[in-house]
C-alpha cells in the first residue's frame, strides 16, 4: 500500500482560542503549530490565516507572511491554502491566496449548511471561476467533498474536460449539513470516486480518529488538525496540532502502515517536487 499522507490542517477560520488555547493566531503561533505538526510526521499543511486577535483573512500578504514563516521552519513541507476561507467571505477575498502560486490549495466543490444559520456557498459558476485561476496559477486542487453530490459534480466537470485527472480529494465527514461519519457513509464515498483519484480522510470532531483508521485501512490518506477536532481523547485537549498527528502515526504504525515524507507525498500527488 501507498505509504500515508497526513495533512495537519493547524488552525481553520471557526475554532477559536475558546475552544483550545493552542488554536494559532498570530504568524507565530502558525509557525510554532505547523512545527509541531511536520516534527510528528505531517507532510502538508492546510492553512487558514488570522489576524493577531483571531479573525479569519484571506488576505494575500497575511499569507505570504504565513507561508514564510512556515517554510523557514519547515522547508519542505507540501503548505496548502484554503480558499474555503470563512462563511461569508465573497469569491474573490477567498481567491487570494492562489495568487502566491502554493503547491496546492483547497477547493470545494459545492455548497454546505454549516449549522445554524451559516451556509458556505460555492455555486457552480463559482466553482468554475475556482478551477481556472487555479489552472491559470498551476495550483493543483484539493477537492474538498462535504457530500456526495460533491463527487457527482467532480464526474460531470470531468467529462466536461475542466477538472484533470488524476484528481485528489477531501473527504469533510460530519460537518452539520453534510454527510455523516458512518462506515456506510466512508464506503459510499469511496466507492463513488473518479478512477485514479486520490483521496483523504477529514473526520469532524469525535469522529477524527475512527476515520483515520478507515482511511489508514482502505488506502486513503488522513487529515487531523485543530481545524477539524480540538481533542485528544474524550475531554482531553490536545497541547498543540503535533498531538493529533502523533496520534496518526502511532495509529497506522500498529495498522502497518508507513508514513510519507513530504516529497513522497509529492510523488503521489503528483506534484512537481
Ligand atoms: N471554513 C469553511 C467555511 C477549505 O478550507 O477549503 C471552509 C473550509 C474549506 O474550511
Ligand atoms: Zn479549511
Amino acid at each position: 500500500m501507498e505509504k500515508l499522507i497526513i495533512t495537519a490542517a493547524i488552525s481553520g477560520a471557526e475554532v477559536m482560542k475558546e475552544h483550545n488555547p493552542a488554536v494559532p493566531y498570530t504568524i507565530e503561533e502558525i509557525g510554532r503549530e505547523a512545527l509541531s505538526a511536520y516534527n510528528a510526521g505531517a507532510s502538508i499543511i492546510h492553512l487558514h490565516a488570522r489576524q493577531d486577535d483571531g479573525t479569519p483573512t484571506q488576505d494575500e500578504k497575511r499569507f505570504a507572511q504565513c507561508i514564510a514563516e512556515i517554510k523557514r521552519l519547515c522547508s519542505d513541507v507540501i503548505i496548502q491554502p484554503s480558499t474555503g476561507g470563512a462563511v461569508g467571505m465573497s469569491n474573490d477575498e477567498r481567491l487570494q491566496p492562489v495568487n502566491l502560486k502554493p503547491e496546492m490549495a483547497t477547493l470545494s466543490l459545492g455548497t454546505v449548511n454549516f449549522g445554524g444559520d451559516d451556509v458556505f456557498t460555492n455555486t457552480e459558476t463559482a466553482i468554475k471561476a475556482f478551477i481556472e485561476r487555479f489552472a491559470q496559477k498551476d495550483v493543483k486542487p484539493e477537492f474538498e467533498i462535504f457530500d456526495k453530490g460533491m463527487l457527482d459534480t467532480a464526474h460531470r466537470l470531468i467529462r466536461q474536460g475542466l477538472i484533470q485527472t488524476p484528481a485528489h480529494f477531501n473527504f469533510v465527514m460530519g460537518v452539520n449539513g453534510g454527510i455523516g461519519t458512518s462506515i456506510r457513509d466512508f464506503a459510499y464515498l469511496v466507492d463513488s470516486l473518479p478512477q485514479n483519484a486520490t483521496f483523504t480522510v477529514a473526520g469532524i470532531g469525535r469522529a477524527e480518529f475512527p476515520l483515520a483508521a478507515l482511511a489508514i485501512i482502505q488506502g486513503g490518506h488522513v487529515r487531523v488538525g485543530f481545524e477539524d477536532n480540538v481533542y485528544l481523547s474524550r475531554g482531553v485537549l490536545a497541547k498543540s496540532n503535533g498531538e493529533l498527528v502523533e496520534k496518526v502515526v502511532h495509529i497506522a504504525k500498529e495498522l502497518g502502515r508507513e508514513i510519507a515524507t513530504p516529497n513522497e507525498a509529492r510523488q503521489i500527488l503528483k506534484l512537481e517536487a
